[in-house]
């Protein structure tokens, strides 16, 4: 196991879910953060809590990860102590809508790829020249069961997390010769505020995915990432998907009510 003390870590959609919990886990472990979401005062808060639990050394960037000009700046702008990145988690993402492909929102679609392609692609590809440079790095991508299996209605999200685990594919295959690891973490039901965002704020709707069942939660996915980066060094865990013991596919979820 490596020491993740000192380490930089840029975790994006950090302000929420699974990408928070990952956050205080490496914040326990020693990591210096880079915190990126769009809500900057969820992103204060978290840092607040983490500074005064962990004395973290944390480093805040307001981004919306489909800018891809905001990225470029963001990422080149940081300061020295902060520039060299070691590990990258490809997290912010979100899923919009449930609905026939035939009758889908063209809005709900160009921000599922915008954010969870496009967004991903951006961070990667502004982040891993550096790693590249110092020979030393690890990207860890947030995929989905949902990049493994299509489900009905699911079309357009499950279309970015295939595209996240081909790409996570491709990136490690493009990375061999270096020292960088590419991990791709693909879960079954975590609650977070994941279908509360899908739904469009329809809570009520939101509840309903989890009830009867007991789904992951974002520290049994942050545990998991946790394990993926503190493997030693000529480790490479390709991906991993974990589901909770009531889910066995993407559509056979066990209902206890
Ligand atoms: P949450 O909705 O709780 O968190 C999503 C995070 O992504 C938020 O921090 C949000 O921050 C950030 N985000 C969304 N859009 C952008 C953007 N344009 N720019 C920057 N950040 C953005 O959901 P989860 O924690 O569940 O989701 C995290 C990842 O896990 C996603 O990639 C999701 O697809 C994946 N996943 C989730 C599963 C689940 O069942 N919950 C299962 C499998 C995978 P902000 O709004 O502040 O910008
Ligand atoms: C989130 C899990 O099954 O709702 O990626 O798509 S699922």
């Amino acid at each position: 196991m490596i020491s993740l003390q000192n380490q930089i870590v840029l975790i994006t959609g950090a302000s929420s879910g699974i990408g928070t919990a990952c956050a205080r886990v490496l914040a326990g472990a020693g990591a210096k953060l880079i915190l990126a979401a769009r809500r900057l005062e969820r992103l204060q808060q978290l840092a607040d809590a983490l500074n005064k639990d962990f004395n973290t050394e944390i480093y805040l960037l307001q981004l919306d990860v489909r800018d891809r000009a905001a990225v470029e700046s963001a990422i080149s702008s940081l300061p020295s102590s902060w520039s060299e990145i070691d590990i990258l988690i490809n997290n912010a993402g979100l899923s919009r809508g449930l609905d026939k492909l035939h009758e889908g929102h063209f809005e709900d679609w160009e921000e599922m790829i915008d954010t969870n392609i496009k967004g991903l692609l951006y961070l990667t590809r502004y982040v891993v020249p550096g790693m590249v440079k110092r020979d030393r790095g690890h990207v860890v991508n947030i995929g989905s069961i949902a990049g493994h299996q299509t489900y009905p209605n699911g079309n357009v999200y499950c279309g970015t997390k295939a595209a996240v685990k081909a790409i996570s594919e491709g990136l490690k295959q493009d990375l061999l010769g270096t020292s960088i690891r590419v991990s791709s973490v693909d879960p079954g039901m975590v609650e977070t505020e994941f279908s509360e965002v899908r739904f469009h704020g329809d809570n009520e709707r939101a509840k309903k995915v989890y009830q009867g069942v007991t789904p992951l939660t974002p520290d049994d996915v942050a545990d998991v990432i946790f394990f993926c980066v503190t493997r030693s060094p000529h480790v490479n865990i390709n991906e991993i998907v974990l589901m909770p013991v009531d889910q066995a596919s993407a559509t056979l979820v066990n209902r206890r009510s």
